[in-house]
C-alpha cells in the first residue's frame, strides 16, 4: 500500500491487509483504536478487539515530519526502517526487555508490535515516586547484551563493519548533534530557556571555554566512534516498566556509536529525576530522602551491573576467538586492556550524561520530571542543580574513580 498517514478510523481496515494480523484478530470490525503517542517523533496507536482484551497490539507510524514540531520540521520516514531493524536486532539479543515485532511495512513506515498492557512509561512512574525494584538489574542486562554483542569485542571484523554501514542513521544523529551537543551551548533559537533560570546559569554553559571544549570532545566521540549499536535515545521515556518487567522501546535514533552514550542517557535521567524529586516528594507530603536515595542507588546499580555483566560476556566469549580480544591478546594483557576499556566507557558515560542533562534544561526538548513542576522557584532550583551536577560530571569525567564517588558528588551538588 502506498504511504498514507493513518488515522484511528482507517487502522482496522489496514491491519486486515497484513497476514500476521489474521492470526491475532478474529473480527476486524470490532477493533477499538486509540492514538496515545505523546513522544516527540512519531504516532502510536493501541488496538484491541472488543470482548477479547488479549487480542491487542501497538502500532507505531512515522510521518514525514517531526511530530512535536509539525510539518515545518521535515524528517524522512527512513527512521521507521531503522527502528524496525533495531527492534529485531535488540529483541534477538535481549527478548525479555524488548517488545516483539509482529509485522512491519516499510512503504507505510509502520511497525505492529507487542502491546505492553501492564506497563507504564518509566518516567511517569518515577515522577509519581514509584520504586521499580528490578529496573537497574534489567536495564544493566539490556545494556551489557546489546552493547557487547554488537561490538568488535564479539563480532568478526567484516560482520561488524557491515553492521555499522547497515545501521547508518544520519538524519536522526543530526538531531542529536544539534540538540544535545551544539544548540544548548550556542544561544540557538531552538533553545527554550526556562522562565526562572538566572542568566548567569546560562552563561556558565555558553561562556565557559573548558566546558565547551569538553562538550566538543563528547560531540566528536558521538560522531566518530562506532563501538556498538546504540539505542540512541535511552531516556526514561524510552522504557516501559512495572514491578516485575522492564522493556526498552523507541529505538528510532539507533546507530553505531560510543557505548557510553546509552549508559549515560539512562543515568542522566535518573539524576534529573533526583533533582526533581526534592520538591515532588515534599509536595506529596513525603520525606524526599528515601526516594532520592533509591534513585542514586539505582544509578550505582545500573553502572555496576552493566560493567559486571559486560565483562562477564567478554570473558565468556573470548574463548570463541571471533572478537578482537579473542584473537589478539594473552590472558594477562587482556585483563589490563579490559580495565582500560571500562575506564574509557565510564568517562564517556559521565560526559554524555552531562550533555543529556544540560540539553534537557536549556534545549528544545524538556523532561516532564522538572518541566512539570509548577512552583517556579522549586523548578528553578532543580534546574540550577541539574546544570551544576552536569558541569561537574563533564569536567571531572576522567577523575572519578567509581560510580560511588559520582553519586556522592551528585548528592552534594543536589543539596546546595
Ligand atoms: C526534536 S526531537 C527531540 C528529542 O526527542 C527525542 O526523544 C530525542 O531525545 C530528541 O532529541
Ligand atoms: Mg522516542
Amino acid at each position: 500500500m502506498p504511504f498514507q498517514v493513518l488515522t484511528a478510523a482507517a487502522l482496522p481496515a489496514y491491519l486486515a491487509t497484513l497476514p500476521p494480523m489474521q492470526e491475532r484478530f478474529t473480527d476486524f470490525e470490532a477493533l477499538d483504536v486509540a492514538e496515545v503517542g505523546d513522544g516527540n517523533v512519531n504516532f502510536v496507536f493501541l488496538v484491541t478487539q472488543r470482548g477479547a482484551p488479549e487480542r491487542t497490539v501497538c502500532v507505531k507510524q512515522a510521518v514525514p515530519y517531526l511530530r512535536c514540531v509539525g510539518e515545518s520540521w521535515p524528517l524522512t520516514r527512513h527512521r521507521m526502517d531503522v527502528e524496525v531493524r533495531a527492534l529485531r536486532e535488540f529483541g534477538a539479543l535481549c527478548p525479555q526487555h524488548v517488545p516483539a515485532v509482529y509485522a512491519a511495512d516499510s512503504e507505510m513506515s509502520l511497525v505492529v508490535m507487542q502491546r505492553l498492557c501492564n506497563h507504564r512509561i518509566l518516567r511517569l512512574g518515577l515522577i509519581d515516586g514509584l520504586v521499580y525494584p528490578r529496573m537497574s538489574d534489567h536495564i544493566s542486562t539490556y545494556l551489557a547484551r546489546t552493547l557487547f554483542f554488537t561490538s568488535d569485542l564479539y563480532l568478526a571484523p567484516d560482520a561488524k563493519k557491515a553492521a555499522v554501514a547497515g545501521a547508518s542513521n544520519p538524519e536522526l544523529c543530526r538531531i542529536t548533534e544539534d540538540l544535545v551537543f551544539t544548540h544548548p551551548y550556542d544561544d540557538s533559537p531552538t533553545n527554550a530557556y526556562p522562565p526562572g533560570l538566572p542568566p548567569r546559569a546560562i552563561e556558565r554553559l555558553q561562556r565557559n571555554p573548558p566546558l565547551r571544549a569538553a562538550v566538543g570532545e563528547m560531540k566528536y566521540a558521538f560522531m566518530t566512534a562506532t563501538e556498538a549499536r546504540l539505542h540512541g535515545d535511552l531516556h526514561t521515556g524510552s522504557v516501559m516498566a512495572n514491578a516485575e518487567e522492564t522493556f526498552v522501546i523507541d529505538p528510532e535514533f539507533s546507530f553505531y556509536g560510543p557505548m557510553g552514550f546509552d549508559v549515560g542517557a539512562f543515568i542522566a535521567n535518573l539524576f534529573l529525576a533526583y533533582v526533581a524529586q526534592e520538591h515532588r516528594q515534599r509536595d506529596a507530603g513525603r520525606d524526599p530522602a528515601p526516594y532520592r536515595e533509591w534513585l542514586l542507588q539505582s544509578a550505582v546499580e545500573t553502572w555496576e551491573g552493566f560493567e559486571r555483566k559486560f565483562l562477564a560476556l567478554w570473558r565468556e566469549h573470548e574463548a570463541d576467538g571471533t572478537g578482537f580480544i579473542g584473537r589478539d591478546l594473552d590472558g594477562e594483557s587482556a585483563e589490563v586492556f579490559r580495565a582500560a576499556f571500562m575506564r574509557h566507557v565510564f568517562a564517556d558515560t559521565l560526559g554524555f550524561a552531562a550533555c543529556k542533562m544540560m540539553r534537557r534544561i536549556v534545549g528544545l526538548a524538556k523532561v516532564a520530571d522538572i518541566a512539570g513542576i509548577t512552583d517556579v522557584a522549586a523548578r528553578t532550583l532543580a534546574e540550577v542543580r541539574a546544570l551544576r551536577i552536569a558541569e561537574h560530571l563533564i569536567l571531572s569525567r576522567h577523575a572519578f574513580g567509581s560510580i560511588g564517588a559520582v553519586v556522592a558528588a551528585v548528592e552534594r551538588l543536589g543539596a546546595t
